[in-house]
This record gives C-alpha cells, sequence and structure tokens, in this order.
C-alpha cells in the first residue's frame, strides 16, 4: 500500500473534512446545490481574496444567491486549474495576529471570455444572476469589455428578466460611472431601447476596493501545499485588512442590507473613501514600485523598512496628499497603511505594482499635484515619484540589471527614455508631456516640470536611496 502523504491530486471537496479537522475554516454551505449569482469579470488574485470572500461570507451565513461564475478574460491556465478544484482554492491571511489559512468555496464555475463567449454571455443572461462584478485592471475599460456584458444585458431584455446590479472593482476613479457609460454606449449600437431598458433597470454603483492580494508566487504554493496535504493551483496570500465602500445604486435595493451583514459599507458618495484611498494608498505604492524597482528592492517591505524610504512616503502622504483629502481620519489612515505596506508576510514584488503606470498616474498622482498647483503648495515628493518612473521607464536598475516594462506603452515609453538617457530635462520633457499619462494641465506646468528635471537630475548624480534622503 501506498503512504498517505502528499499527492498529486489537487485540493478538492473530498479534502474539507480533514482540513476542517486541521482546524482551517472551510466552506459548510451546500456549494454542490447552488446556482451562481454573481458573474464576475477577472478571476484574477485580487478578486479572488477579496470580492469572493464577501460572498463566501454572505452563503457562509445562509444566502445563497452569492455564488460566483467567475470569468477569465483571456489566460485559461488559471481558470482551467480552478475548474478542476471544482472551484476550491485557500487563502493565507497574514495580519498582527499570525498566519491562518482558509478554503474559500464561493467561486462555483468558471469560464474563457476570449475562449468561450457564449458561455459567458449566458451566465450574464441566467435568470439566477443578480449582479456582474469586475476586476478587469485600469486597461480593461474598453469596447469590447462592454459589448460582452451587452450581450448578456440584450438577453435578459429580450427574456423579460431583472435588470443587474454591474459594480466595478478596479481602481478607477468613478469606476462605476466610467462603466456605466461604456455599456450605454455599447447598448445604443445596438438599439435605442436596449439602451434605454439598462439606464432603467441597471445600476452601476461606485466602489472603493482594499485589500493587498500579491500575485502568488511559487513560495506561496509550496507553503499552501505544505499546509493542505495536497497542491491547490489557486492558493493566494494576503493581509488581514479587507475593505469595500460601495455606492448606495443597486437593481435590487434589499442587497444592500445583505452586504453590509458581509461588512461591506454602502455610502450615497463613495468618492472621499475613493480618493483617499488611490492617492494615499496606490499613489504610495506606485511611488514606492519604480523607486524600488530602480534601486534594486525586490518588494514594498523592503522598501518601506529604508529609513529614507519611509521618511519619504509619510512626508509624501502628509504633506502632500492628505491635506487636501476629505477624508478627515487621515494621520490614522496613513499610519495603518505605513504598518500594512511593511506587513512581512506578503512579499509585495514592486515589479507587480509597477505595472501598467502609463494607466496608473493619472488616478494616482495627477490629481494631488492638480490640488498641490491650485494652493501654490510643494510638491517635490510627488516630483520625485515622477522622476523615479520616468529612471524605471530606461528598464535597467542601478545594479545594470535589466527588467521588462509591461505597459501598454513599453515601447514608447523605453524609446522615450533611452533617447535621452541621463539627460535629465530632455527625460522631463519627453515623458512629462504626455497628456495620456499625466493629463492635460501638468505637461503645460512649468513648475511641475521644473521639479521633477531637479529630482531626476538629483537621482541620476546621487543614486536613488541618497536622493530620495535628500527630500526628508
Ligand atoms: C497596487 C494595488 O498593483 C497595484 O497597482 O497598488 O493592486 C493595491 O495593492 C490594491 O489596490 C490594494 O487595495
Amino acid at each position: 500500500m501506498e503512504a498517505c502523504s502528499l499527492t498529486d491530486t489537487f485540493l478538492s471537496p473530498a479534502d474539507l473534512p480533514r482540513l476542517a479537522s486541521q482546524g482551517l475554516r472551510v466552506p459548510a454551505y451546500p456549494r454542490s446545490t447552488l446556482q451562481p449569482g454573481v458573474v464576475h469579470l477577472g478571476l484574477g488574485a485580487f478578486h479572488r481574496a477579496h470580492q469572493a470572500m464577501v460572498f463566501d461570507a454572505m452563503l457562509a451565513g445562509g444566502d445563497t444567491r452569492w455564488g460566483i461564475f467567475g470569468v477569465a478574460m483571456r489566460n485559461p491556465a488559471l481558470a482551467d486549474a480552478l475548474a478542476a478544484q471544482l472551484g476550491l482554492y485557500a487563502l493565507q491571511v497574514a495580519s498582527r495576529n499570525g498566519v491562518v489559512w482558509q478554503v474559500a468555496g464561493a467561486l462555483l464555475q468558471t469560464a474563457v471570455a476570449a475562449r468561450e463567449p457564449e458561455k459567458v454571455i449566458s451566465a450574464i443572461a441566467a435568470p439566477a444572476t443578480r449582479w456582474v462584478t469586475l476586476t478587469v485592471t485600469e486597461k480593461g475599460y474598453v469596447p469590447a469589455l462592454a459589448d460582452l456584458l451587452v450581450q448578456g444585458l440584450a438577453r435578459r431584455h429580450a427574456a423579460g428578466l431583472a435588470g443587474l446590479t454591474v459594480a466595478s472593482c478596479d481602481n478607477l476613479t468613478g469606476n462605476g460611472r466610467v462603466l456605466e457609460a461604456l455599456c450605454l454606449e455599447a447598448a445604443r449600437r445596438v438599439s435605442a431601447g436596449l439602451a434605454a431598458w439598462v439606464q432603467a433597470h441597471c445600476k452601476f454603483p461606485n466602489s472603493m476596493v482594499d485589500r493587498i492580494v500579491p500575485a502568488a508566487s511559487p513560495a506561496r504554493l509550496a507553503d499552501a501545499r505544505q499546509t493542505l496535504g495536497v497542491p491547490d493551483a489557486g492558493a493566494l496570500g494576503t493581509e488581514g485588512f479587507t475593505e469595500w465602500v460601495l455606492e448606495r445604486r443597486f437593481a435590487d435595493a434589499s442587497d444592500e442590507a445583505a452586504l453590509a451583514s458581509a461588512g461591506v459599507t454602502v455610502v450615497d458618495d463613495v468618492r472621499p473613501f475613493e480618493d483617499a484611498k488611490l492617492r494615499m494608498l496606490n499613489g504610495s505604492h506606485s511611488a514606492m514600485a519604480y523607486i524600488g524597482a530602480v534601486a534594486g528592492l525586490p518588494t514594498i517591505a523592503q522598501c518601506i523598512a529604508q529609513p529614507a524610504l519611509h521618511a519619504l512616503v509619510h512626508g509624501l502622504m502628509t504633506y502632500e496628499i492628505a491635506p487636501h483629502l476629505e477624508r478627515q481620519d487621515w494621520p490614522a489612515y496613513r499610519d495603518a497603511l505605513l504598518a500594512r505596506f511593511a506587513n512581512p508576510e506578503l512579499k509585495h514584488s514592486v515589479h507587480q505594482i509597477a505595472n501598467d503606470g502609463s494607466k496608473k498616474i493619472l488616478q494616482r498622482w495627477t490629481p494631488p499635484v492638480h490640488d498641490l498647483l491650485q494652493h501654490g503648495q510643494r510638491f517635490e515628493r510627488l516630483a520625485f515619484a515622477a522622476a523615479a518612473w520616468m529612471r524605471y521607464c530606461l528598464a535597467r536598475d542601478e545594479q545594470g540589471q535589466t527588467y521588462v516594462i509591461n505597459d501598454p506603452l513599453a515601447e514608447q515609453l523605453l524609446a522615450l527614455a533611452s533617447t535621452h538617457a541621463a539627460d535629465a530635462a530632455a527625460t522631463v520633457q519627453a515623458l512629462g508631456t504626455l497628456e495620456s499619462v499625466w493629463g492635460e494641465e501638468l505637461p503645460r506646468s512649468a513648475p511641475w516640470l521644473a521639479s521633477v528635471t531637479r529630482q531626476l537630475e538629483r537621482i541620476h548624480s546621487h543614486g536613488m536611496l541618497k536622493a530620495a534622503a535628500l527630500l526628508a
């Protein structure tokens, strides 16, 4: 007889009683009898550790309407691996209280939009479906996304079914309004009648979502295998903190109470939460990402452990971002963020956060610079972050290691940065004047461009960390 130890059979429902007896929290609700009530587009790590855990909590509380039909937009590997595990995957949650593992159960079925769009459209049009949620990243908000969604909505309209709540969960300012505008345009391309139905019966709440969820690493997967006794292709690590603030705009108004029971905050105006989160958390993240990538510091925790960078991020939030936030409790928010960045278990790669900078900067850095310019206030830390991004576009760190820039504008950015190399003024003229990256105002602001140039000169002559220390 073979010894019963680690096997190559992936995580499955048969493992749940054993894992429960080991003390892991596992789904205790009857998964096999559930029908999905949510179609989620974008099956990445963030969704599985954030919204999926809210739905998991609602299912655990006995509300059977929140099982997920999870759609990967292009990549079949993860969707198929999760399907083979019947949607089960494990989550390692690392907080100050220690590290605990749990198994998530809300994901019931998967599909791949690029491979089987019909399955996705039918899922959106299924009578049991009530919500669509999306994490398709900043660059995913394109007409093709709306066309897919609207095909599903058109079928609901034709079948006389109810409208849906369609909730964007991406880090975009006014994410619900952005998605609504795209969907209404797509619906108008079909017919005025469909557009009117979407407008009247589907709701697109703005939302602020927050949980730090690094992409799974080989080390995390090995850890999962050790803990679970079986491999888990979908295992993830995350922090204890999680927050979802949703605008009060639901196709079914009674959903508010159900969501609140799982810790979701429902408000009339998400804007103050969204501004604070995008500027303080994501803005600091992006700053550290480019500084760390160039200085050869691989993770956010390693960045924030550098005294010069801790001081820089603290000063960035205190003097350049927070003064123009509506959120009043910002000192506590800032200190909580500094502690979250330092979480040693997350090992959040700076290169992951550096991805798609040309789509992130406008959400994260441009708005606080606008506010500071308007009030005649100083912005050298934000200028330093901008200069770090420009230095990053050379695709080579200070140790001479090359890396890949993952960005829709990657080729253009690399070409512009390389042409001007160590000429800071020319680099800022080339990269700092791209309106698609910075918006309309900053490329025309002489004080802003001069400040970025000064910081980039310092980075070139002193090196990234010494230049950062000069800001203190
Ligand atoms: C990060 C975010 O990758 C990034 O750009 O800044 O994914 C961040 O971790 C989340 O928004 C935290 O809620």
